[in-house]
């Protein structure tokens, strides 16, 4: 890599927050525009990670003189961040720093002076940049005239008029391992997006304040790139992202596509994730037929809130019972994972409104049946949008517009009634109830047997693991009952031919569950054995059939079975042979 000259070196840095690695190789910006400058010539290279990381490319590039212009991505998250980066390089390098990305139309006189950035890129990125480039390293053309831009003229801010959008997305080059900075491989998976914008306009949501025009692009040209991709991985870990706001925008479009990816399963197994939009699903249903179909492994779906007022107030276009049928929709189809969120501090927050989302929130999570995750997250003030611009209306208060006080873990808006604290462990206290819920639901046998068993097949890579297996994978006891299962070395009763010679086979050590209580032997997750079944249980080492252990006991077929009976509905035993 030391090597190497660039023309233009775009980085999305971000801090580790909470110990957590961003990966937003799903980000397609930097490495999108890699590939259409390196198609126009110019030799581009991007990286999106920490920024601990980033500086040290940036810094050993910069040292040698192998970088002449530095583009940053900006988002909600890491304004400051960018501000930090371009005066590093402003101060110690001196060469041209562009800033792009969802943030950038939000940048105004104050990021300029803070940041000394030369130029801000508003909106999509192709075509600005290319001119840019030819301005800073070919001396054509006037900042004046292209179109796109912020700059700063005379001590003033000029934002010239926005450049018209690419229509046809087709014609753009796909990022290949020439676009990355760091090898390929270190982003794993493929994040396509398949078409830019989103029709809708939620009232908390950047790209519904900012999509002008919805594009395509052919289904031909996103297939032909998932064939390269399959071609080029021979790993049987495939995993394909689409990154769309919404995939769900088209039946008959998504239906050629959804054919398309179907026929490449035939050949080689890959998981997939799309976003998809409550109404537009409920309207066409036949859409999830076809993501299930297409073998599509987890659905995000914009949830939000559980209450017809607050979807109304959010411009949602979906009502709770929509939600309701939708998620019953995917879980019917096959759809193995089914995310959404409900957001805190949001329209006419209030503590009536985040009880009706919890309750909302529960009979979502029972319907699903081990197949919807719910994130409980708080409202972004993410600028420009309604929410931002008029908080009033919507009944909150933003404290923390310029988000420092927050990495995404502590609310920045409030109510006239609950402060940010409040709002905070509310948070906490929803989050635990989801957790709570889903570990009950396993143990109350609320999740059919062979859709916890499918959960294995995905657990051995990182976004095959849903949260479902996450929980049961908590709780000792179930985990071990259902791996045995999965791996074929016990069965349930119900599997039996014949349940006098299955032998039953405990999963977890007896010691642990012993329990001194007057009267009682043992407790199981809340279930107490007594005394005179203890030497039932003690014979459930899989050495004996049930019939052994009748003639061993002396007890009745009838009493046997039923500690046995009793003992499986624990999730403690199984049969082997
Ligand atoms: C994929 C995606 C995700 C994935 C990421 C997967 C991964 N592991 O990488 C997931 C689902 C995890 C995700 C999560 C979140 N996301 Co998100 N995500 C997106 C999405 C849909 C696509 C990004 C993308 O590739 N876009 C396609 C490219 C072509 O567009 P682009 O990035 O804007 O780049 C163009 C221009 O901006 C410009 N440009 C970009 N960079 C640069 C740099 C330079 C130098 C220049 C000149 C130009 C330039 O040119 C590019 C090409 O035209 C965007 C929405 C969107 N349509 O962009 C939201 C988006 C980025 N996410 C957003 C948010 C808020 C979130 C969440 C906070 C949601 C939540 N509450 O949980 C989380 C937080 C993520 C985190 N920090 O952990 C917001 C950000 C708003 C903002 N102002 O910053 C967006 C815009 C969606 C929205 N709500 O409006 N997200
Ligand atoms: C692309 S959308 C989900 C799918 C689909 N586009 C839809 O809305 O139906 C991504 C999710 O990010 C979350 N999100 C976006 N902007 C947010 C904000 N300002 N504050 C909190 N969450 C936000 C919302 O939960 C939203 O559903
Ligand atoms: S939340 Fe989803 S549907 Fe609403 S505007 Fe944003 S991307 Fe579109």
């Amino acid at each position: 890599m030391q090597e190497m000259y660039l023309d233009i070196l775009l980085l999305n840095l971000h801090r580790r927050y909470l110990d957590y690695e961003p990966r937003f190789g799903g980000f397609l910006g930097i490495f999108l525009l890699s590939a259409f400058l390196r198609k126009e010539g110019y030799e581009a290279k991007g990286f999106s990670g920490t920024l601990t990381r980033g500086l040290k490319h940036l810094d050993e590039l910069c040292k040698e003189e192998k970088v002449s212009i530095v583009g940053l991505y900006c988002d909600y998250e890491n304004v400051t961040e960018n501000i930090m980066i371009c005066r590093h390089i402003k101060e110690k390098y001196h060469i041209p720093v562009i800033v792009g990305g969802p943030q950038s139309t939000a940048l105004k006189e104050e990021f300029f002076k803070e940041s000394g950035v030369d130029v801000i890129i508003r909106y999509e990125g192709e075509l600005t940049l290319l001119e840019l480039m030819n301005f800073y390293l070919e001396d054509i053309g006037n900042l004046s005239e292209i179109l796109g831009i912020a700059y700063i003229d005379n001590e003033c801010l000029q934002i010239n008029a926005d450049r018209p959008l690419i229509t046809n997305l087709d014609k753009l080059p796909r990022i290949n391992e020439d676009c990355y900075l760091e090898p390929e491989s270190f982003y794993r998976g493929l994040s396509i997006m398949t078409g830019r914008g989103c029709p809708f306009s939620c009232a908390f949501c950047h790209e519904g304040t900012h999509t002008r025009t919805v594009r395509f692009r052919s289904v031909e040209s996103v297939l032909s790139e998932i064939d390269d991709y399959l071609e080029k991985n021979d790993s049987d870990k495939i995993y394909i992202l689409f990154t769309d706001d919404t995939l769900t925008l088209q039946p008959k479009r998504l239906h050629a596509l959804c054919l398309g990816l179907a026929e490449r399963q035939k050949k080689r197994k890959f998981r997939w994730f799309c976003e998809g939009h409550v109404h537009t699903i409920y309207q066409r249903p036949e859409m999830v037929k076809d993501l299930a179909m297409a073998g599509c492994t987890r659905i995000q779906l914009g949830i939000e809130a559980g209450t017809e007022k607050v979807l109304s107030a959010y411009n949602k276009h979906c009502t709770p019972k929509e939600i309701f049928t939708v998620v019953q929709l995917c879980r019917d189809a096959g759809i193995p994972q089914i995310y959404g969120n409900i957001i805190l501090a949001g329209a006419y927050f209030s503590k009536k409104i985040y009880e009706e989302d919890r309750i909302f929130a529960e009979k979502l999570i029972r319907e699903s049946q081990g197949t919807l995750e719910i994130g409980v997250v708080s409202f972004w003030p993410l600028p420009e949008t309604p929410m931002t611009l008029h908080p009033e209306k919507y009944g909150i208060k933003i404290q923390d517009k310029e988000f420092v006080t927050s990495i995404g873990d502590f609310p920045q808006a409030q109510t006239n009634k609950l402060s940010r604290l409040e709002i905070a462990k509310m948070q906490f206290d929803f989050e635990k109830m989801i957790d709570d819920l889903m570990i009950d639901m396993l143990d109350k046998w609320e999740v059919p047997t062979e859709r916890v068993l499918s959960w294995f097949a995905g657990a051995n890579f990182r976004e095959g693991r849903g949260l479902w297996y996450m929980h049961l994978a908590k709780v000792e006891r179930l985990y071990t009952y259902y791996e045995m299962l999965y791996l074929g070395e016990g069965k349930q009763s119900s599997q039996v031919d014949n349940i006098e010679d299955a032998h039953p086979l405990r999963t977890q050590p007896l010691y642990r569950y012993t329990s001194l209580d007057e009267g009682y032997a043992f407790e199981i997750a809340g279930v107490k054995f007594r005394n005179e079944d203890m030497e039932i249980m003690t014979l459930t080492t899989g050495k004996l059939s049930v019939k052994e252990i009748v003639l061993y006991t002396g007890e009745t077929f009838e009493k046997v079975m039923e500690i046995l009976n009793r003992l499986e509905r624990c999730h403690f035993i199984v049969y082997t042979i």
